[in-house]
């Protein structure tokens, strides 16, 4: 943007038949692109412009790419958009020792980073639950801000996994939160079993954390738009005179 207004300046000292004009044509073309849509124009090129350079949000499935652990050893670089992070946990409890598993648990944490110029605007998480024998099945998130989150707690939630779908997670008031980096930590699981003689209790989740991130516009960047969109006003004043 900025080497297009440079360009633009410099309109009335160039001499057609030059690569200049060339570029100078472009940026005529765009002019005009713009003029023909409206007052709006301007910030419709602004945002293509932007759209250009945005990167691809993140999908992480734990189908696809692996199991989550319990301490987070998982790390994401969010992007402007909503990133995502899907999975299943669980708490199956089982009074008969079975092969490996007498308790099984299945805690998922991880971290993630906001890029300069972003902020987390919202979480939400989805969740579906198969249960077996249980009238309460439940999950503790801890946001932190650093791995593994040794008193640097921001905020926690706990989520009932039998209660309504999808559920706004605000880790205490958190979010919104600044660039940097971040841990969600699960910290520990709940179950209600109603009876204890049972065979195999528990429950399993499939849930899907939605992170809406959003961009905050540099002060510079803004400076530079103005100077880009004068360039503009500017090549059209010559042209008029
Ligand atoms: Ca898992």
């Amino acid at each position: 943007m900025f080497a297009f207004t440079l360009l633009t300046a410099n309109v009335a000292e160039v001499s057609s038949s030059t690569p200049y004009d060339f570029v100078l044509g472009r940026a005529e073309m765009w002019r005009q692109a713009i003029k023909r849509l409206g007052p709006l124009g301007a910030g419709v090129f602004a945002a293509l412009l932007a759209g250009a350079v945005q990167a691809t949000p993140v999908h992480y499935s734990e189908s696809v790419s692996g199991d989550l652990t319990q301490a987070p050893s998982a790390a994401f670089l969010f992007e402007v958009g909503t990133n995502t992070i899907s999975g299943t946990t669980d708490f199956l409890s089982f009074i008969e020792p079975v092969p490996n598993c007498h308790f099984c648990v299945d805690f998922d944490s991880f971290a993630f980073t906001l890029p300069t110029n972003t902020k987390l605007a919202d979480v939400s998480l989805s969740f579906g639950i198969d249960t077996n024998n249980v009238s309460a099945a439940s999950s503790d998130f801890t946001l932190c801000t650093v791995m593994p989150c040794g008193g640097t707690a921001l905020g926690s939630q706990r989520i009932s996994f039998l209660g309504s779908s999808p559920v706004l997670v605000d880790f205490g008031g958190a979010p919104p939160l600044e660039a940097g980096t971040y841990t969600v930590l699960n910290t520990a699981i709940g179950i209600a079993e109603l009876d204890t003689s049972h065979l195999g209790m528990g429950w399993t989740a499939d849930y899907k954390w939605s992170f809406r991130v959003t961009t905050i516009p540099e002060p510079s960047s803004l400076v530079l738009m103005a100077i880009a969109l004068g360039g503009l006003g500017f090549v059209s004043l010559r042209r008029k005179h």
